[in-house]
């Protein structure tokens, strides 16, 4: 919302998938499925650029860039739009099923006339499926995933789109008249992976101004409600924003109210009641004379109830108000504990910036250390070869001859269908670090694939397990492995667990975090970036960690480059000596 990339680049793969549905060239739907993923990833705001600079993206020829304009000034694509007129729309709403695919959705609508979910749905508990090309009983399975996928997340967003929607609103709102604070509160300052509606808290002296301003963004579609304390709105995406606004004296307490979560304010309302008080968004007040006891900030609500104060990421009631009432909340890692980034790519694979580039934006970000972990040779798509990787090698030693931070070599290595690598150990011992990730054979069965993850774990050259469930928010499941044993496996090897930031995946999730926190796991706040921009998505990967309740000393990443070498080379020697 605050780039334009994200709906520029929805709206180019919607685009490749219409042209498959269509019958279209598989060619050319794999141009735009190309420059969607392009756009996405690159540094500049679409919306700022002439078409000469789109041209300059990687993928984006001229026709591509028209559209791209055309979309820009008249928020549609003729293109687009007469693709769609031609598709039924029975076959739009299945394209949506992430496990289904648009090559399927037609095949379901031509050969089984099927022409929406609830419809398919149906197909399926008749064994319609059954006996058509391609669709066993692992398909129809799978499907019903998707469909269950795609209901959960109805109507939720993302917490990246979230979080930049909110901060160009309350930007906005920060300079309107009267305006004292603003923030967000909600699941978005709780740094939930998917946030239901933005919730915005203003402290004004007379809120009109500040109504005025909120429900006349150029962002906003409808105004669903106006009035003296609260407005909500309607975005064009149709994301939904309240915005309260309250007298300034009460900052706090209308903090500590609409941050939530829900069962986490219970709890704390539990004992304020039991200590003869009553707490709304107002503030504290004693039940026996009504009297003001606390309200202008969070910490003094806390404190008043003999808590110490909660971070936001962990009120979810998990334990988190009994720790305040012990003074035994853990000190969370920041992002300003974090020293160097362990998984990221270049366009040596299918990043979208070449390596200098890359290493030019740790640099930018100050990080002491920074990994390059370009994808390994077994995925056929990125044309990876022992030579290329060598060469990237000796490229990145030159590179830090510069200055900056010190450069490791690494790679993302594929856990294959039967957990094994791309390289034997004697290539591998070549790499200072090695992620290992499933990228294929999702839908195994559960013991083949906690075989997979504990095979990767006991590879003594395998350091981060990156992306560990391979879940897309929104798109697809975790892996149906048996975590706990996974969690014991890289516990006992030293495997050290990723929390992937990247908005979709935020891959440990945070309850997975907390159960493998249990069996004495060290993690590594990484960003998978694959572009200078996603450097920058560090802050969600952070705010799932916090949610996982992590100190600094739990995350490797933060600790210094001697003392996380150390740790690589531990593994690597102790199944030496084994
Ligand atoms: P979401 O929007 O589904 O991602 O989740 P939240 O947590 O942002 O929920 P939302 O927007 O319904 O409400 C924001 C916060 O306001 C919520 O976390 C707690 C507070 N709140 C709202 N309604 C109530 C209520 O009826 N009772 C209490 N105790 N708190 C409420
Ligand atoms: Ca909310
Ligand atoms: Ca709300
Ligand atoms: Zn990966």
């Amino acid at each position: 919302m605050a780039r334009a990339n994200d709906a520029v680049a929805a709206l180019l793969q919607e685009y490749a998938d219409l042209l498959i549905v269509t019958g279209g060239e598989a060619f050319k739907s794999r141009v735009y499925e190309k420059a969607a993923r392009a756009v996405a990833g690159h540094p500049l705001d679409v919306a700022a650029m002439d078409d000469g600079g789109l041209r300059k993206i990687a993928g984006v020829g001229t026709s591509i860039a028209e559209k791209i304009v055309e979309y820009l000034r008249t928020g549609q694509v003729a293109a687009v739009d007469t693709l769609r007129l031609r598709v039924p729309s029975g076959v739009l709403e299945l394209i949506r099923i992430p496990t289904l695919g648009p090559k399927r959705a037609v095949q379901l609508h031509d050969e089984l006339g099927v022409a929406s979910i609830d419809e398919l749905r149906d197909a399926i508990a008749a064994g319609k499926l059954a006996g058509h090309r391609g669709f066993g009983a692992k398909t129809a399975e799978n499907i019903l995933h998707g469909i269950e996928v795609l209901e959960r997340s109805h109507g939720r967003v993302l917490l990246s789109v979230a979080t930049a929607a909110a901060e160009q609103i309350v930007e906005a709102l920060r300079g309107a008249p009267g305006c004292i604070r603003c923030t967000w509160a909600g699941s978005l300052r709780r740094f939930r992976e998917t946030v239901g509606d933005v919730d915005i808290l203003a402290a004004a002296t007379g809120p009109g101004p500040l109504m005025d301003t909120f429900t006349q963004l150029s962002m906003v579609a409808d105004v669903l409600a106006k009035g003296a304390t609260k407005s909500s709105v309607r975005l064009h995406g149709d994301l939904q924003v309240d915005l309260r606004v309250i007298p300034p004296a009460a900052w706090g307490a209308a903090l500590q109210y609409f941050t939530g979560s829900k069962p986490h304010n219970v709890r704390v309302r539990e004992i304020a009641v039991r200590a003869g008080f009553k707490l709304s968004e107002y503030g504290l007040f004693r039940v026996d004379d009504g009297s003001l006891v606390a309200s202008e900030t969070e910490e003094a609500v806390y404190e008043r109830l003999g808590l110490q104060w909660v971070p936001p990421p962990l009120r979810e009631d998990r334990g988190e108000v009994e720790a305040a009432r012990n003074r035994a909340l853990p000190a969370l890692v920041t992002a300003a504990d974090i020293r160097g980034d362990l998984h990221t790519h270049t366009d040596l694979t299918d990043g979208v910036a070449p390596l200098a580039d890359m290493v030019a934006a740790a640099r930018a970000r100050g990080y002491e250390y920074y990994a390059v972990t370009d994808h390994a040779k077994n995925m056929p798509m990125q044309r990876m070869t022992d030579d290329k990787m060598l060469a990237q090698r000796r490229t990145l030693r030159e590179l830090e001859t510069g200055g900056g931070p010190v450069l490791l070599h690494g790679t993302e290595l594929n856990i294959g269908p039967d957990g094994e690598l791309d390289w034997p150990g004697a290539f591998l011992s070549g790499f200072d670090l090695c992620v290992a990730s499933v990228h294929s054979h999702f839908n195994q069965p559960a013991a083949q694939l906690t075989h997979r993850l504990v095979s990767a774990c006991e590879n003594p050259h395998v350091t981060i397990l990156g992306h560990p469930t391979t879940r897309l928010i929104g798109k697809r499941p975790p892996l149906d492995a048996d975590f706990d044993a996974v969690f014991a496996a890289a516990a006992r090897t030293g495997t050290i667990l990723e929390i992937n930031s990247f908005p979709d995946r935020l891959d440990l999730p945070d309850e997975l975090i907390l159960r493998a926190k249990r069996h004495g796991v060290r993690f590594a706040v990484d960003t998978d970036a694959h572009a200078p921009v996603h450097l920058d998505h560090l802050r969600y990967g952070i705010g799932t960690a916090q949610r996982g309740w992590l100190p600094a000393d739990d995350v490797v990443n933060t600790w210094p480059i001697e003392r996380l070498r150390a740790c690589i080379d531990a593994k690597r020697t102790a199944a030496a000596r084994s």
